[in-house]
């Protein structure tokens, strides 16, 4: 494929990621605007580079005219949490939303990957106007806590690194981090009333220095 029909393809699948970027930025803000904790800490956006595109299309068996229906992951939203507990609140919120439509979901925080990756998938389609007309587009929203966003990074770069195939000793090392990761959140969460009421009170703080 031509690299000016690879951006035309791509184009609504940008417009999606920027859309939803802009959405889930304005909750954050309308929380901290009323002075309400925000379930969401932060949101990242990305569409899948072409390179990976080809290479998940490959491993799949996914013929090219067919990657915009197969590839349920070339739009991808990350949502990261402070708390186990908040990820069930950003569920709901996105199962309640009318302007997306919940597809599939895939819960690997119950069922945590063999790898030690936790996180929560929601499918969604979303649709987007360009000047070609709507387009629905698959839209993957990984949410998870800060925590298992540091372990998953890591993870994902030395998988990267490794093309894979994780050295034993490594991937061992990997797991009882994972171990360590389910620990803090635990901990975190035991301890998650005295910690938003102190950042309740900080933001306060901030916002009376602004205001002077
Ligand atoms: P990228 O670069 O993040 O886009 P698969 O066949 O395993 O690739 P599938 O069946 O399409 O994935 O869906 P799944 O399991 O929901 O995983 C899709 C995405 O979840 C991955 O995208 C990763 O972002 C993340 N993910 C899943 N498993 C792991 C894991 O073990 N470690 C880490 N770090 N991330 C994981 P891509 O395309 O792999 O990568």
């Amino acid at each position: 494929m031509k690299i000016q029909l690879w951006r035309e393809s791509l184009a609504p699948y940008h417009l999606a990621v920027e859309e939803l970027v802009v959405k889930f930025n304005h909750i954050i803000n309308e929380c901290r605007e009323s002075g309400v904790y925000s379930p969401i800490e932060a949101v990242q956006g990305r569409v899948k580079k072409i390179s990976s595109i080809l290479e998940k299309a490959q491993r799949k068996g996914i013929a090219l005219n067919e990657f915009t229906e197969k590839l349920d992951d070339i739009a991808g939203i990350r949502i990261i949490c402070q708390f186990v507990e908040d990820i069930d609140k950003v569920v709901q919120l996105i199962r309640s939303r009318r302007d997306m439509e919940v597809v599939s979901e895939r819960d690997y925080i119950s069922h945590t990957k063999e790898s030690g990756y936790r996180s929560y998938h929601v499918n969604v389609l979303y649709e987007v106007y360009t000047m070609s007309g709507s387009h629905n587009i698959q839209v993957e929203i990984q949410i998870r806590t800060m925590a298992m966003n540091f372990w998953a990074t890591i993870e994902h770069s030395l998988r990267y690194k490794y093309q894979e195939e994780i050295p034993e000793k490594l991937a061992g090392r990997l797991s009882a981090a994972a171990e360590a990761v389910l620990a803090l959140d635990c901990e975190m969460s035991a301890i998650r009333d005295e910690i938003v009421d102190a950042q309740q009170l900080f933001q306060e703080k901030a916002s009376v220095v602004a205001d002077i």
